[in-house]
């Protein structure tokens, strides 16, 4: 396969204007009939050139260049490229295309979900439907006329607004749809289906009405509210937070079953996987529902950021998605817990990105090339790219944050942009220099802070030095310093912050203060320091950075309770609980654990008067991921054993705390998701899993009563989780099977039962994998269930998948090829694991590598799969 640099980036050859599509929609496939309104671009270099246009999988049917058909002579079908020589500066091209959406498996395109039509097209989706300059900086006004068997697709979709509808011969009928706005084609989309339609409203800030409708399956009726409201909460933030207001007179939402990722924004019509908007309190659990509300918001959001203004090429990818995640955070924070919040996504970010950034598949924000776009929609791209665009938030301060946003939305409204132009309206609206900033978006790596301090009783100062260094990744070492954000406070002894006075001529002192790194080493003095303070270093993660710093256990805890900054509270925690189980790994089973980490959890669950939030975050041990990652070389098995004494030696100590808790929390009112009430589930559910980790009896007849009395999916997952994971086998087969009963026509309660399963050490290993993918409800054409049974095996059972005979790795790399052939953008996601083998100690290691090699020697491997393997392996 090719690979696509950055830097041969050049203008479009051929502009469209306007684009007129009309779909015959039949059972054994679809014709396309486009006509393009094209001319050439004054700006292209090239003014006498050929034609190019891109397609994927299409059956052509016939070419027209205003209105006369062209011989096969005329024109060249390369299968990928269509291609005429001979064109004017301005003209008309018709083409027909015949293409079979129902065995489209890569679900690019337009293909068949349960029964309807509908379509993906980012990136390169669109090239799946008809010959097209499948690029972002193509925008072009769209008409779409839909034709379909009446009874069988009532429902006709596409972007804009319908104009004109009506009756057809056959029982057949159309719609007719047009988008006002020009857009690239990823964001063109289409659906028809036999679908019952929510309605409801929106009054925006100017007074327009806007009408709203929500598309779903008539089975999944009850389950759209949560989404429309999340809907009109995003609407409104949008307009409060941003100044941006709605565009056109419909906003439509669409649920299909089977779908690569959570959701896609096209324009007026967003697509969303059924597990990302869905939901009933009977059926969905907290986390599914703030997952829904995020997404909602996220895909609202990129009316503006993304389609409004959208990227120049899918390099500037970052450009939407990374401004993007950054305002859906800030929305979510608004709407619930900003302190929660912040964790979630610092945990990601650390589990996750970081792992990214340090492994094979490690790039910047705005990538140098690429093989397959579509590997990267990544944690980089989205949760680092969000990060960046925060520290410029914290850098020039909430006010001029929003000039610089209003700048870029006004100077580029209707464009195709870089993320160059993004930092440069910030700069401009703020007359702040980011020029050492912009290294965010070229270096790739996880920045290291090393800080050390002294305290100086004498002299009354303290100096902290911080050093920073950035990882050599793959095409990119000795990098240059960056400009870091670093926020911090100092505690005093009784835990209070205390004032910080710089010798920087300023009189000020703050109880906290974003300084700024850009060298190598800097070291920050603060006067007038009565005694020796213990830092709060990086308050609020004000940067995506690994920190060390020399810290007691006697200072994280300290820190665990005093902080004033709830995020550092809790990541105090983490450290402790990081330190305590790292010491443990390969130790000897009579080695002690730690008296301060039982304490701490002690204070933690007694105390009511705690923010119950941020207690129900500090009560979740590290997870194995995350101790992976901070590990080198790691033992995988040696870490989970560790990390289950820890376990189980807090549940013995605080079983009677754990007890009360459970008791204390009352639970029986109305089912509500304010941050209170999520927080009072999640601490239930977290000592009663604690309880049932030693197999307490009493534990054990809390659960079964749970999951029998619960009106809600939360409660009622938090016991057959619980249950699950014990030895309690009988008492597992038996909610299982009951759970399973109850919810079997509901795909996304399915989803939730396989993954419990699936993520599960105690439930047989292996075998039970195997079993799960034999079960009547596991489907290999629908993503949510392989990534549930495969995706999540591989990523959350780690002791199963790590297993030292290789078992785990050879059975994903079957699995991997074996999906290749239908679905290579899944397939290419689940190797991830793998792609980390130089990270682990060579017991893993070898076998990983070889279970990449297993893969990398099957025949025809897609572009996707590639381009993963060989640069793992690289
Ligand atoms: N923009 C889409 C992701 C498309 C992924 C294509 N492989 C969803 C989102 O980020 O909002
Ligand atoms: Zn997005």
């Amino acid at each position: 396969p090719k690979t696509t640099y950055l830097k041969d980036y050049r203008v479009p050859d051929f502009l469209v204007d306007h684009v007129d599509l009309r779909f015959e929609l039949y059972e054994d496939g679809a014709r396309v009939h486009s006509t393009l309104s094209m001319r050439r671009n004054p700006e292209s270099v090239d003014s006498r050139g050929a034609l190019e246009l891109d397609g994927d999988s299409l059956k052509l049917e016939s070419v027209a260049l205003d209105g006369d058909a062209l011989d096969t002579a005329q024109y060249e079908d390369l299968g990928d490229l269509l291609v005429i020589a001979d064109v004017p500066d301005a003209f008309e091209l018709q083409v027909v295309t015949w293409i079979e959406p129902h065995n489209n498996t890569r679900l690019e395109g337009l293909y068949k979900s349960s029964g309807m039509f509908c379509t993906q097209c980012e990136a390169e989706g669109f090239r799946c439907i008809t010959f097209f300059p499948d690029r972002p900086d193509v925008m072009a006004r769209f008409r779409t006329r839909i034709e379909a068997d009446k009874s069988s697709y009532p429902i006709l979709l596409s972007n804009g607004n319908d104009i004109e509808r009506g009756d057809l011969a056959d029982g057949r009928h159309f719609v007719t749809w047009e988008d006002p706005f020009p857009k690239p084609c990823y964001l063109f989309a289409l659906v028809a289906g036999d679908l019952v339609e929510k309605r409801d409203n929106f009054s925006t800030i100017s007074g327009r009405d806007i009408d709203l409708r929500m598309y779903v399956e008539p089975r999944n009726s009850e389950k759209c509210e949560h989404a429309m409201d999340s809907l009109k909460r995003s609407m409104r933030w949008d307009e409060e937070v941003y100044g941006r207001e709605y565009d056109l007179d419909i906003f439509m939402i669409v649920a299909v079953d089977d779908f690569n990722m959570g959701a896609m924004e096209n324009k007026g019509l967003n697509i969303f996987n059924s597990s990302c908007v869905l939901a009933s309190q009977e059926t969905a659990t907290d986390l599914a529902f703030q997952r829904i509300e995020a997404i909602v918001a996220h895909e609202y959001f990129h009316n503006w950021s993304g389609n409004r203004v959208t990227c120049r090429d899918w390099f500037q990818l970052s450009l939407k998605e990374g401004f993007t995640v950054f305002r859906d955070s800030q929305f979510s924070s608004d709407m619930g817990s900003p302190t929660v919040k912040r964790i979630e996504d610092v945990t990601l970010l650390r589990t996750a990105q970081f792992a990214e950034d340090g492994g094979p598949m490690a790039h910047p924000v705005r990538p140098a090339s690429y093989m397959e776009i579509s590997n990267f929609y990544t944690l980089t791209i989205y949760e680092k790219g969000a990060e960046v665009v925060r520290m410029i938030h914290t850098l020039l301060g909430p006010e001029l944050f929003r000039k610089g946003s209003d700048l870029y939305f006004e100077r580029h409204d209707g464009q195709a942009v870089t993320t160059d132009d993004f930092v440069k309206a910030m700069e401009d609206a703020s007359g702040r220099d980011l020029s050492q900033f912009r290294l965010w978006y070229e270096q790739a790596g996880t920045p290291v802070l090393n800080i050390s301090d002294r305290y100086d009783e004498q002299a009354g100062t303290y100096n902290l030095t911080v050093e920073q260094a950035i990882p050599d990744t793959p095409g990119q070492e000795d990098k240059r310093p960056q400009h870091i954000p670093f926020a911090l406070g100092l505690l005093d002894g009784s835990g209070n912050d205390m004032p910080l006075k710089m010798a920087d001529g300023d009189d000020d002192a703050p109880a906290e203060r974003v300084l700024e790194l850009t060298e190598t080493s800097h070291t920050f003095e603060f006067n007038d320091v009565s005694e020796r303070p213990v830092p709060s270093l990086l308050r609020q993660f004000s940067a995506p950075v690994r920190v060390t710093y020399p810290w007691t256990r006697e200072q994280l805890q300290f820190l665990m309770s005093h902080d004033s900054d709830g995020f550092n509270r809790w990541d105090a925690g983490q450290r402790l609980a990081v330190d305590v189980i790292s010491s443990l790994v390969g130790a000897p089973d009579k080695a002690e654990i730690e008296p301060r980490l039982v304490a701490a959890y002690r204070h933690l669950m007694s105390d009511p008067s705690l923010d119950q939030a941020l207690v129900a975050k500090m009560l979740q041990l590290p997870s194995e991921a995350y101790l992976i990652e901070l590990a080198d070389s790691p033992d995988v098995q040696a870490i989970h054993r560790a990390r289950e004494r820890v376990l189980t030696h807090l549940a013995i100590s605080l079983r009677e705390d754990l007890l009360a808790c459970y008791r204390r929390i009352d639970c029986t009112g109305v089912y509500e998701l304010t941050p209170v009430a999520i927080a009072g589930r999640s601490l239930r559910n977290t000592a009663l899993a604690w309880l049932l980790h030693i197999d307490d009896e009493e534990g054990r007849d809390l659960a079964v009563n749970q999951f029998r009395e619960a009106d809600n999916m939360t409660d009622r997952m938090g016991a057959l989780r619980a249950l699950v994971n014990s030895g309690f086998a009988a008492d597992r087969d038996q909610v299982l099977e009951a759970f399973y009963q109850q919810f079997s026509d509901d795909p996304q309660v399915v989803e939730q039962w396989f993954s419990v399963q699936s993520s599960s050490p105690a439930t047989g290993g292996l075998d039970q994998i195997r079993q799960l993918m034999a079960h009547e409800a596991f489907d290999w054409k629908n993503p949510n269930k392989v990534r549930s049974v495969i995706g999540v095996f591989a990523g959350q059972n780690l002791a199963t998948f790590h297993a030292a005979d290789g078992s785990g790795y050879r059975f994903l790399a079957d699995q991997v090829s074996r999906l290749d052939d239908s679905n290579p953008q899944i397939a290419a996601r689940l190797v991830t694991p793998l792609t980390r083998w130089k990270k682990f100690a060579p017991v893993h290691g070898d076998q990983m590598k070889a279970a990449l090699e297993q893969i990398r020697d099957k025949q025809g491997l897609s572009r996707d799969v590639y381009e993963v393997v060989h640069k793992s392996l690289a």
